[in-house]
């Protein structure tokens, strides 16, 4: 019997039962968030709801000790497979005080772990970009086996900080993967309207590093894309810019309303291709994964959750007496 994709890419049946389990954990997580904002307990909800593969696909091919994750809002699966659990999303969702990302200060999205080298980002998109460059240069002046991955939407490779950064780290061959989440729309703007080239990976000439456009529901084709890129910074190459092209099956946000300028059809053609269940098929038909054991997972995943939801709920907020912390020096 010939190999199947995962195996000539040497990912393992559980390689990929992991990466698997990562998705559904982010969809269920998310599924669960809007449930409860819909029910007004938790304020807001931005989704990953399509981009699940490329997010986990993309993470697998790092080095979660070594190597740092500069993730944008919907990176859900990006941080869980660096090491943030439900509980602790929950716990952000709900703008808990125990919250690791912001102490319940920041909206949810916003994430930031220093023990789990995610580095935490601001609510104006694309400045992630910058800090991924400098914090790459520095690993570079300090000569450590690191890399740096930066996520983005496709609306934020419009912005300055992209090219200021992409430049930089060309010219200084710097060890950054810049991976932009092509879910074809920012907001209500669709991809049409955002960009006069091709593809966002078409920009990389412009800064002396390679592009690659790969498909997005395809946790494979991305890890595979992403590990070139991570060898190629870690042997001094310079950066490189993967595109992953994928669909975002929710409204942009909580308080967003998609109806007025997506058509149905077009939102239910793309869920024929949600990653989560051509994923789930790949390995049913590859025998490493089925009914009975799809089933478990799930059950494992969703005892999971809803325990991250009732003591998230249940946790304390902030007291009051805190709210400036941070914000000022404190006094010895
Ligand atoms: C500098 C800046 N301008 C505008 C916004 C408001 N805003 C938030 S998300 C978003 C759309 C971004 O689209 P894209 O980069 O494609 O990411 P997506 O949400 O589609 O994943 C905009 C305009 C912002 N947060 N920061
Ligand atoms: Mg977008």
């Amino acid at each position: 019997m010939s190999n199947s994709r995962h195996e000539e890419l040497g990912l393992t049946n559980e390689d990929v039962l992991k990466i698997y389990e990562t998705m559904l954990m982010a969809r269920r997580i998310d599924e669960r968030m809007w449930l409860l904002n819909r029910s007004g307990k938790i304020p807001f909800v931005i989704s990953c709801q399509g981009q699940e593969a490329a997010q986990v696909g993309a993470a697998y091919a790092l080095d979660t000790e070594k190597d740092y994750a500069l993730p944008y809002y919907r990176d859900m699966g990006v941080v869980l497979h660096f090491g943030m659990t439900a509980r602790e999303l929950m716990l952000s969702g709900f703008a808990k005080a125990e919250d690791p990302n912001s102490g319940g200060r920041q909206m949810p999205g916003h994430f930031g772990h220093k023990a789990k080298r995610i580095v935490t980002g601001s609510s104006p998109v694309t400045t992630q970009v910058p800090h991924a460059v400098g914090l790459a240069l520095a690993g570079k002046m300090e000569k450590k086996d690191l890399v740096t991955f930066v996520t983005f939407g496709e609306g934020s490779s419009n912005q300055g900080d992209f090219h200021e950064g992409a430049n930089f780290a060309g010219v200084h061959k710097l060890p950054v993967i810049f991976m932009c989440e092509n879910n074809k729309y920012a907001i209500s703007v669709p991809i049409e309207k955002q960009l006069a080239c091709e593809n966002v990976s078409d920009r990389a000439i412009g800064y002396g590093m390679p592009g690659i456009t790969v498909d997005g529901n395809d946790p494979l084709e991305v890890y595979k894309a992403v590990k070139e890129a991570a060898d190629r910074g870690r042997r001094g190459e310079g950066p490189t810019l993967v595109e992953t092209v994928s669909y975002r099956l929710t409204a942009h946000s909580s308080d967003d309303d998609d109806r007025a300028y997506r058509s149905p059809d077009e939102v239910a053609k793309a869920k024929s291709l949600d990653p989560i269940i051509t994923f789930g098929a790949y390995l049913k038909e590859n025998g490493v994964m089925n009914d009975e054991l799809e089933k478990e997972i799930n059950d494992r995943i969703m005892k999971e959750v809803n325990e991250a939801t009732d003591y998230a709920e249940k946790a304390p907020y902030a007291d009051a007496e805190s709210a400036l912390k941070y914000v000022y020096a404190e006094q010895e």
